[in-house]
């Protein structure tokens, strides 16, 4: 049965000095045109004594194959107002929730101003990406995850905001743009960025001899041209339904490539 899942936004609401009080909604579907609200007892609003969830994102993934689907609530570090971590939790059934973010071999401090998450190395499990913060985790298929380093993620770009990270991506997604069958990889950027604003194009080059993805940026040969302004939102489809996957870029220009 299908449900409805609302985020606390502090870029949407107003208030800029805390998060109190502005909670995230989790609604279940009846079967009969109908939400009801289910968000008490789940575990995933605003409660100081438990859990301090503020949500930029969520992706929804089945992290440990026990066949329900967990949530990923991503916070960001950019602002006064962030609170910075992130939450992985796990789905306990009858619409309830734990935090196992530190079960799962992820820090406190996790956070991003987007990403994605997807089947990176393609072993069958969902992995993560954050973008900002830049930092890739591979799922060990046992309930944790470990962290990638690529060189292309130059230290530089791999922290958050308030560590001095001035390469702001935002939006990223996968899919495979070469017809390889390997997932390959966009990033746009948010209005922070120091970068010339545009989308950043990743060919997956295949797994190393650790089983983690190898890419390569190919953004200019491929023809990715700058744009005047931020591109927070990215998107790989076919839109042209002729089998060659397409990238939809996210800016006032509505460009498309
Ligand atoms: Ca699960
Ligand atoms: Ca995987
Ligand atoms: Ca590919
Ligand atoms: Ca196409």
């Amino acid at each position: 049965m299908a449900c409805l899942f609302t985020l606390t936004s502090h870029i949407a609401n107003s208030s800029e000095d805390n998060n109190h009080g502005r909670s995230n909604a989790l609604y279940r579907n009846d079967g009969q045109g109908a939400m009801t609200d289910v968000s008490a007892n789940s575990n995933l609003i605003y409660n100081i004594d438990t859990i301090v969830v503020s949500a930029r994102n969520t992706f929804v993934l089945d992290y440990d194959g026990d066949g329900r689907i967990d949530l990923l609530m991503q916070d960001d570090d950019c602002w006064r107002w962030s609170i910075g971590e992130s939450h992985l939790m796990r789905n306990m059934g009858n619409m309830v929730f734990k935090d196992v973010t530190l079960d799962a071999g992820l820090p406190k401090n996790l956070n991003g101003l987007g990403g994605f998450v997807g089947d990176i190395n393609m072993d069958t499990w969902p992995d993560i990406f954050f973008a900002h913060t830049n930092v890739m985790y591979i799922n060990n298929r046992d309930g944790t995850f470990r962290k990638l380093d690529y060189e292309f993620f130059d230290p530089q770009y791999s922290a958050n905001a308030r560590d001095g990270n001035l390469v702001w991506t935002c939006g990223a997604e996968i899919g495979d743009l070469n017809g390889d069958g390997l997932l390959d990889m966009v990033l746009g950027d948010h209005f922070g960025n120091t970068l010339d604003h545009k989308a950043h194009v990743y060919i997956n080059k295949g797994i190393d001899e650790n089983g983690d993805p190898r890419f390569e940026e190919v953004s200019e040969e491929i023809g990715i041209d700058t744009v005047s302004q931020k591109e927070p939102f990215v998107a790989i489809e076919d839109l042209d339904n002729d089998g060659d996957m397409d990238i939809i870029v996210s800016t006032r220009e509505s460009i498309h490539y």
